[in-house]
């Protein structure tokens, strides 16, 4: 057989196979498949990249992670159609079972709320829950901070397969992915986690925003003097279900349990933060694993009562109602800034109000004016 020369099946001896042994030579080349056109993958449907509602809402409900992230990458999206593909799949998904627990997690940067997240994470799953983990509020630009990049520091939890880990996405608009966290946690609970962790770190206004979405909220704190339990707001502590003063270990172990006195005589004076709740100031130290039984322990019991009184359904339903004024209020001022003749206006009412030629409530005016005009 000649060199290149095709047989009857399409196969050919290549240029550089021996001469001797032709036809033994086991070395038969078979032609691919040139033209893809002609070719069997022809008919098979093309792959999109992205799948469908039907798709999305499936794989959630059988805890693909892959796809769980995805879905709340389109809600998070700024981009309107991935928006409101994120929504038909909340859509499908269907309201609140309300069978979840939603932990908030706030304190100062640095307190060691990540730390403690991990410690409590798997003193979770040890007792059988699927735990999500997720970041509120990218203020990460301010203060390094958040759960960014923790997911390898979570290394432990990362590996289990009943936890799921969303770091906050980097440089975020404040507020944009805060905006989106209720939508996240609904994702989450639909594909089986049933106790969400809700990490913010305690710059402002956070703490209230995280306070309207969770059901137990806890504040961690470092031991501290006298002065430091000054500038921590009272409105904040007022907030937590539960104050926890971490890094109760070695040198620290006196002081954070000084600390704990103090906050302890500190809260006596607030109003509860659940109705039929009282706060309690406990100790504990992330790194050594201590106090986070207690913690875990809490965190049930709050349940337990709470469910029993009724109060924990009735924070949800008004939660509920509350998101859905946020969703209005959002979409008002979206709606308004991004509308031309504001954008248009703002900078030359901006200038006239600086220079003292404009009062505020006539500049008010006069936008409102032009934008119900447009
Ligand atoms: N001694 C001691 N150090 C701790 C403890 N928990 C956390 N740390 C340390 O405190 C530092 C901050 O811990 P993180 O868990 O990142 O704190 P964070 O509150 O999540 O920080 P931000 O997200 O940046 O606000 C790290 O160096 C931790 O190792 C603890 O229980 N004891
Ligand atoms: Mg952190």
């Amino acid at each position: 057989m000649d060199k290149n020369s095709k047989r009857a099946d399409g196969s050919y001896l290549p240029e550089w196979v021996t001469d001797e042994n032709e036809d033994t030579f086991a070395t038969i080349v078979k032609r691919g498949v040139m033209d893809s056109g002609k070719g069997p993958f022809k008919s098979r449907p093309e792959k999109k990249g992205e799948p469908s509602v039907e798709e999305f809402t499936a794989g959630i409900k059988e805890n693909n992670k892959t796809l769980l992230a995805r879905a709340i990458t389109l809600v998070e999206s700024n981009s309107a159609s991935h928006y409101s593909k994120g929504r038909e799949i909340l859509k499908k998904i269907g309201p609140d079972p309300g069978k979840s627990l939603r932990i908030g997690i706030t304190g100062p940067p640095g307190a060691g709320k990540s730390t403690i997240i991990e410690e409590i994470g798997l003193e979770l799953l040890s007792r059988g829950h699927r735990v999500a983990i997720l970041a509120v509020d990218p203020s990460s630009s301010l203060t390094g901070g958040s759960i960014l990049g923790d997911k390898t520091r979570m290394e432990r939890l990362a590996r289990e397969d009943n936890c799921f880990i969303r770091p906050s996405p980097s440089g975020g608009t404040l507020g944009g992915v805060t905006r989106k966290s209720r939508e996240t946690i609904f994702l989450c609970e639909a594909a089986g986690y049933n106790v969400i962790l809700l990490e913010t770190v305690g710059v402002g206004q956070s703490e209230i925003t995280v306070r309207s979405m969770v059901d137990f909220f806890t504040l961690i704190l470092n031991p501290g003097s006298g002065d430091e339990l000054q500038g921590i707001k009272r409105g904040v502590m007022e907030l937590a279900d539960l104050i926890v003063v971490n890094k109760a270990d070695g040198n620290n172990l006196k002081r954070a349990k000084m600390t704990r006195g103090e906050y302890s005589r500190a809260i006596h004076y607030l109003q509860p933060s659940t109705e039929g709740w009282e706060r309690e100031v406990i100790v504990a130290s992330a790194i050594e694993s201590k106090g986070i039984k207690k913690i875990v322990e809490i965190a049930e019991s709050f349940e337990n009562n709470t469910r029993g009184s009724g109060i924990f359904d009735r924070r949800r339903r008004d939660q509920a109602f509350n998101w859905t004024i946020s969703l209005v209020e959002n979409f008002l001022k979206d709606n308004f800034y991004s509308s031309k003749i504001v954008r248009t206006r703002l900078g030359e009412i901006r200038e006239k109000i600086i220079d003292g030629k404009m009062l505020p409530t006539d500049g008010a005016e006069e936008l409102i004016k032009s934008y119900f005009k447009s």
